[in-house]
């Protein structure tokens, strides 16, 4: 049917009464209170329900474009999307922020702080997740048909608290209250089958055809959220699954009249979406984790081919049709996956089948750490996906046949390159393939891509020299400067129009600006104001007072030991040395801040966190440095607390030993915010530095390469620390209790980590440089003018940290889908 003009509820979202008449209406009619009864959290809802009704027909629109468009459609497979709230974005994004604000005011309501009341969609850990989500708000705002893919989890990102200076870990029910913007979709169900086994049965052709029997089957369930791009023209969609039991499971046992074990059945199958795995930097060898894996690509991918099928299509187009982005190994299950439908179900040919599959996947890894690279037991996988198992090891074979007539004689080669490792309890190697079955891999930053060309992919990247890409890793800058930066927004669209919001190159106008007097007044009136209110919401919260007046050095990011949280920490206590000492002449007074969680079973980083929070207790209680330093650990850090916090930062810590960070893009959010970096020649801070210019960026530290070289030497942490009185003084105070009187060993294996066990993240190797960078920061600092001049500078640099242009990138050079 044609739907007539007139239903539509809101005609002009620019007239506020008939805003006012829909949020009302939502509240009686969806909610179901009285307006004269209600709480803040309905009107929240209510909010959120018309928000979502203007995405909607715009949604609605963008899929017909895109249908009649026969445009070729990205899917981006992805464990986790952080997308973080979506009321101010979604506001903002179609241009509805003031009027709706008005709105409110009408009843009484103020939308900050409305805004507050809404939970947060912690689905992801950290970086990997929340550039999952800014890809998805570009990819809308570029009008490109792109669609997420992930598990919809119940419980998302555990919330920290802090009780005694411990992380502790809460459940985070996010969906308590329901969300209001996902559209649940109990039509769109698909069976995901597991275990069972595998029968050969010849076709009526003589070939031979595999079926997968007598599986144990759970089925996936649609929950779409809309994405708005800017402009609100185009709105895509991410869809994620949640796990149900399927009938046959139930009806087994009711029918056997043993309802509490039918009732338990469902339970545990429904088990597979109920929690994300907090850590992304361990591969953990959990057999639930791999069937959250499997059961979102299966799910994904026949929801990927009804659609592509709806048109009759023939296979052998899909990769002209269809892009499919695995987001780090996690997906990869999805190339045996789709080999299995195309074989099995449809009976295509192997080799027509698998050029098929690589041109149409392609895979970025975001990660060298060994540890975690996903590798799963054969035994494991055979048990679970019987079929996949077979099909990994015909595309090992063919890939090994392949290799052995390329490199003829060489043993080694064909061992290190198999999907299968036979030498640790034979095991699948799901990086090896996901190369194998992509047409192209990208790594997250130029040194990263380099490095996993040179070390952990190196052999690959000899066997296909074509394959491996690097696209740095962008943010997007909607939420990041638009959204959480309202006053520095505010002075660049005055300043340079409102272009850049789309276009972040325009910030390079900014640079001119750098030399005025009166602009840099105002740059700097707009800092103070975020630093005043964040020092207002961390007494509200913490009941911790910071001096906006001093230096606002921040450190917000996953605990881990290669970000280093403790080589800042070395900092903060060699600061506190010194000022005891009296040496405080040329030390500006500095406000060191923390944030961030630790996985939950990582003992060293939680021991990070405690020795945060006792330096933090010892320093606050000394006089002798009151007004000089202070250290604050803010609990629970997450999206909304980024978007709090980066506005305020002035100097930003990206202190990773270097080849370790990936890309980093927590370093890119400060920059746009005006912060100046002080890191190590790691990850994305390499661009940082080519972009903003070596004079407006503090580097320190070894290079990746001369780390390699001194660990080849033979690393002496002992020396370093007789070397260095301070770094002595540091460490000694550490391990002997001075922050931890109460239980003086409490700290010892942090240090025993440096000094005897090798300093695996060259802690000690950087010290020296970087407390010497420290200093040069101070200098800096008291010079306001210049420092202005530099944070101006790195905001008008950092335009091309735009997730605009990374997806831009990925549509030309992986997706062939140029815009
Ligand atoms: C990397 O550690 C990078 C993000 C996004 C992380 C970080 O440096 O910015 O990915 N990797 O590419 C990760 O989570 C599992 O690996």
């Amino acid at each position: 049917m044609t739907v007539p003009e007139d239903i539509y509820e809101i005609t002009n979202p620019k007239d506020i009464s008939s805003l006012k008449r829909a949020l009302v209406n939502r509240l009686i009619y969806s909610i179901g209170k009285d307006p004269v009864e209600t709480q803040e959290r309905d009107w929240f809802f209510a909010l959120a329900y018309v928000v979502r009704d203007l995405l909607t027909l715009r949604w609605m629109e963008s899929m017909r474009r895109y249908y009649l468009q026969d445009a070729k459609r990205v899917y981006y497979l992805s464990m986790e999307f952080l997308i973080g709230r979506a009321l101010g974005n979604s506001l903002l994004n179609i241009g509805c922020y003031d009027e709706f604000k008005l709105v409110l005011e009408d009843v009484g309501l103020d939308l900050e702080e409305l805004a507050e009341t809404e939970e947060e969609a912690a689905l992801g850990n950290g970086g990997l997740g929340r550039l999952a989500a800014c890809y998805l708000d570009s990819l809308a705002t570029l009008r490109l048909p792109g669609f997420g893919y992930g598990i919809h989890y119940d419980y998302g990102m555990f919330s920290q608290r802090i009780e005694d200076g411990y992380q502790i870990e809460h459940p985070e029910n996010w969906l308590r209250y329901g969300n209001p913007w996902e559209f649940p979709r109990p039509d769109v169900l698909y069976r995901v089958q597991f275990r069972g086994h595998v029968v050969e049965c010849p076709n009526a052709d003589g070939k031979r055809r595999y079926r997968w029997i007598d599986t144990e089957d759970v089925m996936a369930m649609a929950y779409d959220i809309p994405v708005p791009g800017y402009g609100g023209e185009t709105v895509n969609n991410l869809r994620l699954w949640a796990a149900k039991a399927s009938r046959d499971f139930e009806l087994k046992y009711f029918n056997e009249g043993n309802y509490i074990k039918a009732v338990e059945e469902k339970t545990q199958s429904e088990n597979l979406s109920k929690v994300l795995y907090p850590d992304d930097t361990t591969q953990m060898g959990r057999e639930l984790r791999l069937k959250q894996e499997y059961f979102f690509v299966s799910a994904s991918l026949q929801d990927i081919l009804k659609k592509f099928r709806i048109d009759q299509r023939d296979f052998s187009d899909l990769p002209q049709e269809v892009a499919i982005q695995l987001n780090d190994t996690h997906p990869s299950v999805a190339i045996p996956e789709l080999m299995r439908i195309l074989l099995d179900e449809h009976q295509v040919p192997w080799d027509d089948a698998w050029a098929i599959t690589v041109r149409t996947f392609s895979y970025t890894n975001h990660t060298l750490l060994p540890e975690a690279l996903e590798v799963w037991s054969v035994r494991l996988f055979e048990e679970l996906l019987p079929r996949h198992l077979q099909i990994i090891y015909e595309i090992n074979h063919r890939f090994l046949t392949e290799v052995g007539e390329r490199f003829p004689g060489d043993m080694g080669l064909i061992q290190r390159v198999s999907i299968i490792d036979e030498e640790r309890g034979k095991r699948v190697r799901m990086a090896h393939l996901a190369i194998i079955g992509s047409h192209k891999v990208n790594g997250v930053a130029a040194l990263h891509t380099r490095l996993m060309r040179t070390t952990i992919f190196r052999d690959f990247a000899r066997i296909f020299p074509d394959r491996f890409v690097s696209i740095t890793n962008g943010i997007t800058p909607r939420r990041w400067l638009n959204q959480a930066n309202r006053g520095l927004a505010k002075l660049i669209t005055e300043t340079i129009g409102p272009g850049w919001v789309t276009d972040l190159e325009r910030l390079r106008q900014l640079a001119a600006m750098a030399d005025e007097a009166e602009f840099r007044a105002r740059f700097r009136a707009v800092k103070s104001a975020n630093k005043q209110h964040l020092a207002s919401l961390i007494a509200k919260r913490l009941n911790i007072g910071i001096d906006p007046a001093s230096l606002f050095d921040v450190q917000i990011k996953r605990m881990h030991e290669y970000k280093r949280q403790l080589l800042n920490l070395l900092h903060v206590i060699t600061r506190y040395n010194r000022l005891r000492a009296g040496l405080s002449q040329d030390m500006v007074p500095r406000t060191v801040i923390f944030g961030g969680k630790a996985a939950p079973g990582y003992h060293a980083a939680k021991l990070v966190i405690k020795l945060i929070n006792d330096v933090s207790k010892v320093i606050g209680r000394d006089s002798t440095v009151a007004g000089l330093l202070k250290v604050v650990f803010v609990p629970d850090y997450n999206v909304s607390r980024a978007m709090e916090i980066m506005p305020a930062v002035e100097l930003s810590e990206q202190i990773s030993t270097a080849g370790m960070e990936a890309s980093g893009t927590g370093n890119m959010k400060m920059a746009v915010n005006g912060a100046i970096t002080i890191g190590t020649l790691d990850g994305a801070n390499i661009e940082i530095r080519e972009k903003v210019g070596e004079k407006n960026i503090f580097i320190f530290g070894h290079t990746a390469e001369q780390l390699d070289e001194m660990r080849r030497g033979g690393y002496d942490a002992w020396r370093f620390y007789y070397d260095n009185e301070e770094l002595k003084l540091a460490l000694d105070m550490i391990s002997t209790g001075y922050f931890s009187p109460d239980e003086q060993d409490r700290f010892k294996p942090l240090i025993d980590s440096l000094l005897r066990e090798g300093d695996r993240f060259a802690i000690l190797a950087d010290y020296e440089s970087y407390i010497a960078c420290q200093e040069e920061v101070d200098r800096l600092y008291l010079d306001s003018e210049t420092w202005t001049r530099k944070a101006i500078l790195n905001v008008a640099h950092s335009g091309w940290f735009s997730s605009d242009r990374a997806v831009r990138e990925y549509a030309e050079r992986i997706w062939n889908t140029p815009i």
